[in-house]
C-alpha cells in the first residue's frame, strides 16, 4: 500500500456478518497477570459431533495410486499431460462411488485443456458453503506426491469420511481439486472467476491444503483469518503440537484467488524448500538445517518423500475443520466495528506509542473472541511489541519481539476479553525495541 497522508481518526460502526462456526475456538492470548478471571464466561458452544479419525493408510493408498499414475505417464501428473487427467479421473471415480455430485470443469491454459473437479456433498444450507481444496497437478519434473498429492489425498479421504459417516451438516460441504496450480493457480482462479457474485457470496470459507506430508515436516497454519488460524492452532495444541503461522505462502497457492475475491481462507502447510530451524526441530522433531521438503519440485517427490505422521495429523485436522465449520449455525452473528485510521509514528528503538479507540453502546463485558485487526507498516516486524490495553487497564499481549525480519504486521488477533467491560477507551500500544527500522500504526479496529 502506498504511503498515505495522516487522516482524521473516525469511528465506523457497521454491522458485519462475521461468519462463525459453532466451535471455532477463540485464539485467546495470555491476558496480563492482572486480568481478573472471566466475570461472564462466554456461553458454551453447542456440542459438535467429533470428526472421525482419518485412516492414514487410506490416504497413503491414494498416494500410491497417484504414484502409479505418474509412473505410467512419463513420470509426472502435470497440467496438459496424460498423468493429470488420469489423476482427476481417479479422484472423480472415488467420489462418484461415494455419492457426491461431481462436476468436471475444463479450462484452457498454455494450449492445453485443464481440469478442475468440484464435488458437492448433497444437503446442508447451500447459501452457506464450507469448501476445502487442493491442487492435484504436479510439476513436469516429478510425480508431485507431496506437492500436492498429499493435500489432494487428505482432502479426498476427508470427503470419503463425510460419506462414510452419512454426515448431515448444517452448512453445505464442497470440495475442489485444482489444475495448473504450478503455473500460477490457473485452475482455482478460473473457478473463482466463473462463480459470479451470488455464488461467490455463498462460499463462507475456503480451506487450502498444499503440501501436508513433507518429509522433514513443519506444522504451519494460514494466518489470514484469526478464527480459522485458531481452529487449526487449537486442534494441534490438543495434540501437544505448537503450530506456527506461515509467511512463505502469501499468494503462492490456491487460497489466493478465493482470498482476493473476499472469501475467508485458512489452511495448513508442512513446509517446502525453506530450512527448518533448530528451534523448530526442537518442537517438531526432524532435522534442523535441512529443508522441510528436499524433493520440492523434484523427481524424488515420490511416495518415499512423505512423513506419515505429519500426513496423518494434517488429514485428521482437515476432517476436524470440515466437521466443525459445517456444523455451525447458518445465521452468522453480526459484529460491530470500531476503527481508528489515524497514523501514529513509532519511534525507532524508543518508547511505546498508543492509539485510542473509544467504544460506546456496548453492554456488559467484551466478547471471548474479540477480533483485533491491526495494520502496522514497518520494515522489520520482529522489532515490534504490540499490546491491547482494555479500558480498565488490563493488558493483552498480541505480539512479542522476535527475529522475524519480515515487513508489516497486517493480521487479526482474537482475544479473550470476556473479563473486561466493553465500553470505554481501548488502546493499541506499540513499541519498537530494536535499533534501525521504523514504521507507523496505519489503522486498527475492534470487532465485537
Ligand atoms: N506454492 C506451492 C508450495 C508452497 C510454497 N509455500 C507455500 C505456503 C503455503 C502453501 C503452499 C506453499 C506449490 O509449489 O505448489
Ligand atoms: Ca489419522
Ligand atoms: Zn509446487
Ligand atoms: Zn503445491
Amino acid at each position: 500500500m502506498t504511503e498515505r497522508a495522516p487522516r482524521r481518526s473516525r469511528l465506523r460502526r457497521s454491522a458485519l456478518s462475521a461468519a462463525a462456526a459453532v466451535t471455532l475456538a477463540a485464539a485467546f492470548l495470555a491476558p496480563a497477570a492482572s486480568a481478573a478471571p472471566a466475570a461472564n464466561p462466554a456461553p458454551a458452544a453447542p456440542a459438535v459431533a467429533a470428526a472421525p479419525d482419518i485412516p492414514v493408510a487410506n490416504v497413503k493408498a491414494h498416494l500410491a495410486q497417484l504414484q502409479s499414475i505418474a509412473t505410467a505417464n512419463g513420470g509426472n501428473r502435470a497440467h496438459g499431460r496424460t498423468g493429470y487427467k488420469a489423476s482427476i479421473d481417479y479422484v472423480k471415480s472415488k467420489l462418484d462411488a461415494a455419492g457426491y455430485t461431481t462436476t468436471l470443469k475444463t479450462f484452457s491454459y498454455n494450449g492445453s485443456t485443464g481440469y478442475n473437479l468440484i464435488a458437492d456433498w448433497p444437503g446442508g444450507d447451500t447459501s452457506h458453503v464450507i469448501m476445502a481444496g487442493a491442487h492435484l497437478d504436479s510439476v513436469t519434473g516429478g510425480p508431485g506426491i507431496n506437492d500436492n498429492g498429499s493435500g489432494s489425498a487428505g482432502v479426498l479421504e476427508t470427503a470419503l469420511a463425510v460419506s462414510r459417516a452419512g454426515l448431515q451438516p448444517a452448512k453445505h460441504i464442497r470440495f475442489g481439486w485444482w489444475g495448473a496450480e504450478e503455473y500460477g493457480m490457473i485452475g482455482s482462479q478460473n473457478y473463482v472467476n466463473g462463480l459470479g457474485a451470488t455464488e461467490r457470496s455463498k462460499i463462507e470459507t475456503y480451506l487450502n491444503f498444499d503440501m501436508i506430508g513433507s518429509p522433514n515436516p513443519g506444522y504451519f497454519t494460514y494466518r489470514y483469518d484469526s478464527a480459522l488460524d485458531a481452529l487449526f492452532r487449537n486442534y494441534f495444541a490438543g495434540l501437544g503440537i505448537s503450530t506456527e503461522q506461515d509467511f512463505e505462502g502469501d499468494g503462492r497457492s490456491d487460497h489466493a484467488p478465493f482470498q482476493n475475491a473476499g472469501i475467508r481462507v485458512g489452511g495448513l502447510f508442512s513446509g517446502a524448500d525453506y530450512t527448518k530451524t533448530s528451534a523448530q526441530a526442537a518442537k517438531w522433531g526432524g532435522t534442523a538445517g535441512q529443508p522441510f521438503d528436499r524433493c520440492y519440485h523434484s523427481s524424488c517427490d515420490t511416495t518415499a518423500n512423505i512423513n506419515d505422521t505429519a500426513l496423518d495429523r494434517m488429514s485428521d485436522a482437515i476432517a476436524h475443520a470440515v466437521w466443525n465449520l459445517a456444523a455451525g449455525s447458518t445465521t452468522p452473528p453480526t459484529g460491530t466495528v470500531f476503527e481508528n485510521t489515524a497514523d501514529v509514528q513509532i519511534p525507532d528503538y524508543g518508547s511505546a506509542v498508543t492509539s485510542d479507540l473509544a467504544v460506546t453502546g456496548r453492554t456488559g463485558n467484551a466478547p471471548a473472541a474479540l477480533q483485533v485487526g491491526v495494520d502496522i507498516k514497518h520494515t522489520y516486524r520482529g522489532d515490534l511489541v504490540i499490546d491491547l490495553v482494555a479500558p480498565n487497564g488490563t493488558s493483552f499481549r498480541l505480539k512479542s519481539s522476535s527475529s522475524d525480519s519480515g515487513a508489516n504486521v497486517q493480521t487479526t488477533y482474537t482475544v479473550n476479553a470476556s473479563a473486561v467491560p466493553a465500553n470505554g477507551t481501548w488502546k493499541l500500544k506499540v513499541q519498537d525495541v530494536g535499533p534501525q527500522d521504523t514504521g507507523y500504526i496505519d489503522s486498527w479496529k475492534l470487532t465485537f
